[in-house]
């Protein structure tokens, strides 16, 4: 066993008495009652799912593992020669609750390497989609491809499966997948951006530097790629990708089927793609602008157009919380301090669209919560190192949301959660309760 997997041992077996001891003793405490409201709209704020890897308070924002966004920065041990914690760092933190020493993460590191290869077969059945698949099915074929490399399903199939080894074996999936992902992701990166031109793996860089170098990025664009992925991580779990991701793995469906159904739930536009139509809609904007200096009138002008006619700003709002998304916040500060980025066009015009659009949404009057979240800010990041194929930012997000998705599943199968099955009622029955009030 890695020290990862055994230090994981240790927490899910300390873990486990708690559990039981909710369920056994305390079950039929009530936490939460549904309303009408509720039961058409989405579900919106029922208490019905358990997650300790990270939890969402909708005036502060996201805390991993009960760390705030910069505390997590702060406590993590960091890239050799960055500000920035490795993605493998995080990957330990999320996954134990416990900020590892170097020496644990070079463990982490080093597993990686041995698990980072993607088969050979996965990259044919890739290369068969049509070259104008959006990058996101790609992705997503990509990991279902995968699926018979599975050690999970070989456990179940393998007549010897037992509830209480289960998560050894969607752990070992799960380093898998997030070691994987990015080296997929780059291979369709230059697949359908860069002729099919191909850049091996460097074994000697951390998961987020070997992606920058895997799509032939700069040096700096590594930090970008760990802040990137780490921000993007989780949620808590009611999100679209976590959701489903759980949903599909409590089937005991294996951890390629549960994510891969996790990314076709993040290719939303609801959801993860509404990065790519944060920047549709900024070159729009632009486009219009003819060289113009984004202005409060004119932006103001442009988020009333974009509302009268029935859309929604893309990159503004959030089901859970009610204040600027802190991973929002994040990614504003690496513009401010980042040279050339603070002052770039595309910076600025986004800028102006934080400091108006709230405004404009209040007057509007239907959002909860008129302030921007992750994906307001994350293109212009990506389009300032050149990044500039917008369909691709999603498969981003996808890289990044596997490790929240994956470490969640890992505790699923360790306190033995149950297949989800919440109940239907019909629209009489939701009538007849109505007219008893
Ligand atoms: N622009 C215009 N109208 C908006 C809006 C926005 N940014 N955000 C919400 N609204 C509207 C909704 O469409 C809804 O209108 P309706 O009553 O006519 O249906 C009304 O305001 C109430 O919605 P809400 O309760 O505030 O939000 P929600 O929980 O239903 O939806 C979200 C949340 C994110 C889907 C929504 O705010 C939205 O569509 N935002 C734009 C897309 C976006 O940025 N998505 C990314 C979210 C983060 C992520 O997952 N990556």
């Amino acid at each position: 066993m890695t020290q990862l997997k055994e230090k994981l041992f240790e927490k899910i077996q300390a873990h486990r008495p708690r559990i039981t001891k909710l369920t056994k003793e305390f079950g039929s405490v009530v936490i939460d009652k549904v309303d009408i409201g509720q039961c058409i709209g989405g579900a919106r704020d029922i208490r019905s799912l358990v997650t300790d890897i990270s939890y969402l308070d909708p005036q502060e924002g996201i805390r991993f593992r009960g760390k705030t966004i910069p505390e997590t920065f702060e406590a993590l041990p960091k890239a050799a020669g960055s500000e920035y914690p490795t993605v493998e760092s995080f990957w330990y933190f999320l996954l134990t609750g416990e900020v590892p020493t170097l020496e644990q993460v070079a463990a982490v590191e080093a597993e990686f390497k041995t698990r980072q290869v993607v088969p050979e077969y996965v990259y044919t059945v890739v290369r068969s989609l049509p070259k104008d698949s959006h990058p996101m099915v790609m992705l997503s074929v990509g990991i279902m491809a995968m699926q018979k490399e599975s050690k999970f399903a070989a456990f179940y199939s393998g007549g010897k499966f037992n509830k209480m080894d289960a998560w050894e074996y969607v752990y070992e999936d799960a380093s898998d997948i997030v070691a994987r992902i990015p080296v997929l992701a780059a291979f369709i990166y230059n697949l359908k951006y860069r002729g099919d031109k191909q850049i091996a793996i460097d074994p000697k860089l951390d998961l987020g530097a070997n992606f920058a170098h895997m799509i032939g990025q700069s040096e700096q664009y590594k930090d970008v790629a760990r802040m990137y992925f780490i921000l993007h991580s989780d949620h808590e779990s009611g999100n679209v990708s976590a959701h489903t991701t759980h949903l599909v793995h409590s089937a005991l469906s294996d951890p390629y089927y549960a994510y891969a159904a996790g990314l076709n739930g993040l290719a939303g536009p609801l959801h993860g793609l509404a990065n790519q139509e944060v920047l549709g809609w900024i070159m729009e904007f632009q486009k219009k602008l003819n060289g113009a200096e984004p202005t409060k009138e004119n932006v103001t002008k442009a988020l009333w157009d974009t509302l009268n006619a029935g859309q929604v700003v893309p990159g503004y709002g959030h089901a859970v919380l009610r204040k600027t998304d802190p991973r929002y916040t994040a990614q504003r500060e690496f513009c401010l301090k980042t040279p050339g980025l603070k002052d770039d066009a595309l910076f600025k015009l986004v800028a102006m669209i934080f400091e108006t659009a709230p405004g404009v949404l209040t007057e509007h009057g239907k959002t909860k919560n008129p302030w921007p979240n992750v994906d307001a800010q994350s293109g212009v990041i990506q389009w300032y190192y050149g990044l500039k194929e917008w369909d691709f930012y999603t498969v981003l997000f996808g890289v990044g949301r596997a490790l929240g998705c994956m470490a969640n599943i890992t505790w699923d199968r360790g306190l033995g959660y149950a297949i989800e099955r919440p109940k239907s009622v019909t629209t009489d029955m939701l009538e007849k309760w109505a007219a008893e009030g």
